[in-house]
């Protein structure tokens, strides 16, 4: 297939461009650096230390003599993505193309802006150039099981069915989303459902959890093709934290109690569950909705996986708990349903069997590139600030460099 990779520089996107290329399709990624410039914003980086994407290319055509295309641009310009569209003509767009950190979107008024515009801009555009180029090609859009939030009721997949009055319907499923970012998602959601029903698109809403590791088959053939390891405040998810902790001796940061419960996969799922998407499409005007993730955890169950592991590799680590920065339940019910793409074939990696190989190993690896004064949380929920105002678009940063 020809497979569009929007946002295919960024973490989730380049490993499932590389996965998807090695499967032998036509791959060709969309993206304009934001993610990289936001990390000079904040004065964080990568764990590992990535290339840069024409170096990664290069690298990747040495080793398996494919070739995977670039075109650099913003997808909130609609003559880009236009140009885009015409250009590679895709079957399938798989769209990363977001600012996805919940604390990013909470710094304060500009950087909640910038982010439901940067992301409900860029789907719609996009929405509106399938319809004009390919109204076939099937949208696969990333979305988040952090649209749901915490109800005291069993997630489904997507819709519910509801008993009111005596009268029974489908309905999507509430969503209760905990930051701008999660709530740009779900305002995604309803415009791509909206447009399957009036244009009769296709497309499917991946409600993803917190993706964890760094290695995939295709990034293990070279430190060239290495993959994004962020583990800072604003930009690093809470598995990838307490690994670094861990390596560096610092205590683990749980926020509250630690009973905040989420879904998590391996990124080898991730890619999986992408490709899995693409082979099966749905129906024209059909838009379904998989959670994918493959387990849940709580917070402080995460913390004492992490203390074992790194008990047995010689570090004595401490679980701290701190005031919680965020607003959200910290103790509650959560099940989830995660049918959908099991039945279409996927097989988890669990991440007991990982989590020394693809997390601690990696954190101790790259310890010496461990900047642990970026690891304290300082973006509250509850009080914005005007601190860091400079919410970006890439020429602006670059101008500041
Ligand atoms: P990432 O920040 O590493 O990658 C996103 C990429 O998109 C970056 O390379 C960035 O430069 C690019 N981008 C952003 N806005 C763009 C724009 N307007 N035009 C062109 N390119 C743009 O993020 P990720 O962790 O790979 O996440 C990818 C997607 O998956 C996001 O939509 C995120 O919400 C979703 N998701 C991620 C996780 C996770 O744990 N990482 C979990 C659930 C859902
Ligand atoms: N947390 C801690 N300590 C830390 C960091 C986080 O206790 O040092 C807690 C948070 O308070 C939260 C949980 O861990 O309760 C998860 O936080 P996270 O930063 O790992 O993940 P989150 O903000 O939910 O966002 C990440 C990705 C986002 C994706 C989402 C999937 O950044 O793109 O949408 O996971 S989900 O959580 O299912 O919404």
């Amino acid at each position: 297939m020809k497979i569009a990779v929007l946002g295919g520089d960024g973490y989730c996107g380049w490993a499932t461009a590389l996965y998807l290329s090695q499967k032998g399709h036509s791959v060709a990624i969309v993206d304009n650096f934001l993610r990289r410039q936001w990390d000079f914003e904040l004065g964080a980086q990568t764990l590992t230390p990535i290339r840069p994407l024409p170096d990664r290319l290069r690298a990747w055509h040495e080793h398996t003599g494919k070739t995977i295309d670039h075109f650099i641009g913003d997808i909130t310009d609609y003559d880009f993505l236009s140009s885009y569209f015409q250009a590679f003509e895709p079957e399938a767009v798989i769209h990363y193309a977001e600012q996805r950190a919940a604390p990013y979107s909470m710094i304060d008024r500009k950087h909640a802006v910038f982010t439901q515009v940067n992301n409900i801009v860029g789907t719609l555009n996009l929405l509106f150039a399938i319809r004009e180029y390919n109204p076939q090609c099937h949208l696969v859009k990333l979305g988040t099981m952090g649209e749901y939030g915490t109800p005291n009721i069993d997630i489904e997949e997507g819709y519910i069915t509801v008993e009111h009055n005596g009268r029974k319907d489908t309905l999507p499923y509430p969503k209760q989303p905990g930051s701008f970012y999660h709530l740009s998602k779900v305002h995604d959601s309803h415009n791509i459902m909206f447009v399957c029903k009036i244009w009769g698109l296709r497309a499917t809403d991946l409600n993803q959890g917190v993706v964890y590791g760094t290695m995939t088959e295709e990034v293990a053939l070279d430190e060239a093709l290495i993959n994004r390891f962020d583990y800072d405040e604003v930009f690093g998810t809470v598995l990838n934290r307490f690994c670094v902790q861990a390596a560096i001796g610092r205590p683990l940061t749980v926020y509250g109690k630690g009973g905040q419960t989420r879904g998590f996969l391996d990124i080898r799922d991730t890619v999986r569950c992408i490709e899995l998407a693409c082979l099966n499409p749905g129906k024209e005007g059909e838009f379904r909705v998989f959670n994918q993730f493959t387990e849940q955890f709580s917070v402080l169950d995460l913390a004492h996986m992490v203390k074992t592991a790194g008990g047995q590799m010689g570090f004595n680590v401490e679980i701290n708990h701190l005031p919680d920065p965020r607003v959200e339940a910290e103790a509650h019910y959560y099940n989830a349903k995660h049918s959908k793409l099991l039945e279409l074939g996927l097989k988890p990696h669990l991440l007991s069997d990982s989590l020394l190989d693809s997390l601690m190993n990696i954190a101790v690896k790259y310890r010496d590139r461990i900047d642990a004064a970026t690891m304290a949380p300082q973006v509250n929920w509850r009080s914005p600030r005007n601190l860091r105002t400079q919410a970006t678009k890439p020429d602006e940063v670059l101008a500041s460099h």
